[in-house]
């Protein structure tokens, strides 16, 4: 008996581990030949299979419906109140960055159902510049010391002097302070100001926090003189570029959109299936996207919603997408078609795409279009190479 037991834990244990490793042994297509034929869900046909034909019918009709499709299958809910947001200057120097910024680290706290997230803020702005300025703002997914506010340790990632040089203000906040970036920690952050997100199949996960963060900051700038809130160009690497694309979708103050090599469920089809999956970003990142979306594993061609359908919400502001030559995983000619199938609605608005009809050369950055795009030439990465065009960018569309 004794015997049996054994060998049936033992065989129930197998089974367990095959199917764990089933899970694990994805292998990533990179063979463009490999792409199966798919169909992109109509972005200007609503649910009710109607033409839309002005930009008044997408932005009362399509728009909110696209925008709700997103919520409901994708990253989940975004909740826009709250009872109450502070802030305090933790340290402000007058002279920082060699005399050419000031240096203001702000603690912001928002309150709701008596629950509190800090967000911590690092803000150069620089002293050259009259009135309130334009700002870039990051929300950084990698170290702290990425956006040290002594510049002791300088980093490409935010390279702060180069953007100050610009005229631009640059700020950042890390993604922690909003959803720890972990399977199991994520809850404490956002979550617990909005709890009833857990057990919603759409609930709001890790990628929607980011994205709230980003508009806390916003709602921060609207009260800081030395901003000018209508100017804020938001910046998102790789799952902060998800976050970035989420925040300028959900939040229409954000006046401009970078999303930095996003990849799967940020800037590229997801129907291409080539490099990450749905399956896979579900399975290794299980805290980042509502349950709902779990629906879609393997299952792409039901999804209601493909990624040219987030890019079009953000029209017509402006919006810059990247990818890095030797990073397939994040999909670059996915990234560059869903551009090009967002191109419709930015028509609507006037907008005639200068984008070409083939992605560009490495390092050919396209910047005198309403969606910019370039392929920088590397790894996955985030560089003064691609912060450089983002200026050149925002200084066409953003400057006034
Ligand atoms: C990868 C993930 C990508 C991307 C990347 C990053 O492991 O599969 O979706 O977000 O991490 O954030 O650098």
């Amino acid at each position: 008996m004794q015997y049996v037991r054994s060998f049936a834990l033992s065989f129930f244990f197998l089974i367990v581990l095959i199917r764990v490793q089933a899970q694990n042994a994805f292998v990533a297509n990179y063979d463009e030949s490999k792409v199966l034929p798919y169909t992109l869900p109509d972005i200007l046909t609503t649910t009710k299979k109607v033409k839309v034909q002005s930009k008044s019918a997408w932005e009362t009709v399509r728009r909110p419906e696209i925008i709700k499709l997103f919520e409901e299958n994708v990253y989940g809910q975004m909740p826009k109140s709250y009872d109450r947001l502070t802030y305090s200057i933790k340290n402000e120097i007058a002279d920082a960055m060699t005399g050419k910024a000031t240096l203001k680290e702000i603690l912001i706290e928002v309150v709701n159902n008596n629950k509190p997230v800090k967000i911590n803020l690092v803000l150069f702005v620089p002293k050259n510049q009259k009135g309130p300025v334009p700002v870039f703002l990051l929300i950084n997914n990698r170290g702290k010391e990425n956006t040290d506010p002594t510049r002791t340790r300088k980093s490409d990632f935010w390279p702060a002097e180069m953007v100050i040089d610009s005229g631009y203000a640059i700020a950042a906040f890390h993604v922690s302070d909003l959803a720890p970036d972990d399977t199991a920690r994520y809850v404490n952050g956002v979550l617990q100001l909005y709890p009833e997100q857990l057990t919603a199949n759409d609930g709001m996960r890790a990628i929607s926090a980011w994205a709230w963060g980003a508009s806390r900051v916003l709602d921060y700038f609207e009260k800081d003189a030395d901003i000018d809130a209508k100017r804020v160009a938001l910046v998102g690497h790789s799952r902060g570029g998800k976050a970035s694309l989420w925040a300028a979708a959900e939040d229409q103050r954000f006046a401009m959109c970078v999303s930095n090599c996003s990849g799967n469920t940020g800037a590229a089809l997801s129907r291409r299936r080539f490099g990450e999956t749905i399956r896979r970003i579900n399975t290794v990142f299980p805290h980042w996207f509502s349950k709902n979306y779990k629906r879609y594993n393997d299952n792409e061609e039901s999804l209601p919603v493909d990624q040219h359908m987030l890019l079009a919400t953000i029209a017509p502001r402006p919006l810059y997408a990247t990818n890095a030559s030797k990073d397939l995983w994040a999909d670059p000619t996915g990234t560059f078609l869903s551009l090009k199938n967002a191109e419709k609605v930015y028509a609507l608005y006037g907008f005639t795409s200068t984008l070409s009809s083939n992605p560009p050369a490495i390092n050919q950055p396209i910047i005198n279009s309403q969606m910019g795009y370039h392929m920088r030439e590397g790894e996955h990465n985030l560089t003064s190479y691609d912060w450089g065009n983002f200026i050149k960018f925002a200084n066409i569309h953003l400057k006034k």
